[in-house]
């Protein structure tokens, strides 16, 4: 058995609030057509692997309401898997909910997509195993039922048993229980051979055998989202099961520090570019610089009201024939706050990670729905992720603060 657990495509996300006036053209298209890229690149790995089938987590439009491009294009791909007679299963994720008519979808015949109730379809494959796989489809935004409770035990009579999970992992990066929530003591109580999981972008297994595992999302689309990105290829082995990262995104996104010393506000813009260039990038890094060192105030003031950025854009343009980045924010990194004990700094961390969530500020956006305009501009992963970056450094700054005042007492 040879399959691709996939999952957040999240198709022709708008990537809000990155372009601007110095962004050059091409670069420009490169970004927007990033998602559709790195979903190409997926499926040609199953072509190209020979797979069995593959599983689609969720998430493979960016909102509900599809644009008629992202139905185009995977309507285009499923057909290209149906030539190749490779069985594709979906099951649709909180972006993507479907509760309609699934024959309206036009998809190929060597589709299968999830209902909204737990359901379990099975597989021959042309050596004549048989293979179980269960999941189900998001009928809505939020489904704050255990679903992982209506998935069946483990079915003996068949070969292998694979569950597709679109959902939060409890633990993990967040805790209110509105996606699916499941605990890793619910998924090991089915006995699964292995577990597609969906919906948290940053890959990685919940089990030392590796075989219940989030993918994570085919493209980076901020800088919250760094790294690689891909998906799985999932291998059997006699009676175990490897997995093998395949990279997909046209696009990586990471943090660079640099540090910087007093000079004038050109030469800061030539040496950060000249780091920049050093690191001789093989695909198109979107890059948030980090500036730390001893600066002038009229420095620090160019970063944090934002002069500096396009002066370095315009700088950066001229170089994106020959290097692969581009600088998409400078931000200043905060001088090192005191907070007091390593037990301090470790719960304030844990605290970050816990509260400072995409679905927390979906539930902050809600407060907005009178002024839609305000919703619009802030539904953005970009400009979350910025607000988020932000909020933690303020949290910090007073955190500082008020131990400081505190021992003095
Ligand atoms: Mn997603």
């Amino acid at each position: 058995m040879k399959f691709i657990h996939v999952a957040d495509l999240h198709l022709d996300s708008p990537f809000k609030g990155l372009a601007n006036s110095k962004m050059p053209t091409t670069l420009l298209q490169q970004m927007q057509q990033s998602t559709f890229d790195a979903a190409t690149k997926v499926f040609d790995a199953a072509i190209d692997n020979q797979v069995d089938f593959v599983l689609l987590v969720g998430d493979l439009f960016d909102r509900a309401e599809q644009s008629i491009n992202a139905k185009y294009f995977l309507n285009q791909q499923l057909n290209r898997l149906n030539n190749a007679q490779i069985p594709v299963l979906i099951s649709f994720g909180n972006h993507d909910y479907f509760a309609g008519d699934i024959k309206q979808l036009g998809f190929p015949e060597n589709v299968f997509v999830f209902p909204n109730v737990v359901t379990t379809t099975k597989l021959t494959l042309k050596d004549g195993t048989i293979v179980a796989i269960s999941g189900f489809s998001f009928a809505n935004q939020w489904v704050s039922e255990r679903m992982i409770t209506n998935y069946p035990q483990a079915d003996s009579q068949v070969d292998w048993n694979l569950g597709m999970l679109h959902g939060s992992a409890e633990g993990i990066n967040s805790t209110e229980g509105t996606y699916a929530p499941f605990s890793l003591a619910e998924i090991n109580a089915k006995n699964y051979d292995y577990w597609a999981l969906g919906h948290i972008h940053q890959r990685q297994s919940l089990d030392e055998r590796r075989v219940i595992n989030y993918s994570g999302n085919t493209q980076g689309r901020h800088i919250n989202e760094a790294g690689s990105k891909g998906c799985l290829l999932v291998e059997s082995q006699g009676e175990q099961l490897t997995t093998k990262f395949i990279s997909t995104a046209t696009i990586e996104w990471q943090r660079i520090t640099i540090t910087l010393t007093v000079q004038p506000v050109t030469e800061m813009v030539a040496y950060i570019l000249e780091q920049l260039s050093k690191k001789n990038f093989t695909k198109m890094n979107f890059i948030r610089v980090e500036v730390t060192g001893t600066i002038s105030s009229e420095q620090q003031q160019a970063i944090i009201n934002g002069q500096l950025l396009p002066l370095l854009q315009d700088a950066n343009a001229k170089l994106l024939s020959e290097y692969n980045f581009w600088v998409t924010s400078i931000k200043l990194l905060p001088s090192p706050v005191q907070l007091g004990s390593q037990e301090e700094r470790q719960s304030f961390e844990e605290a970050k990670i816990a509260a400072l969530t995409n679905d927390n500020f979906q539930l902050l956006l809600n407060n907005f729905d009178q002024e839609s305009f305000i919703k619009e501009e802030l539904d953005s992963p970009a400009i979350q992720a910025e607000v988020s970056d932000l909020a933690a450094q303020i949290l910090e700054q007073h955190l500082a603060e008020k131990g400081t005042a505190e021992r003095d007492n």
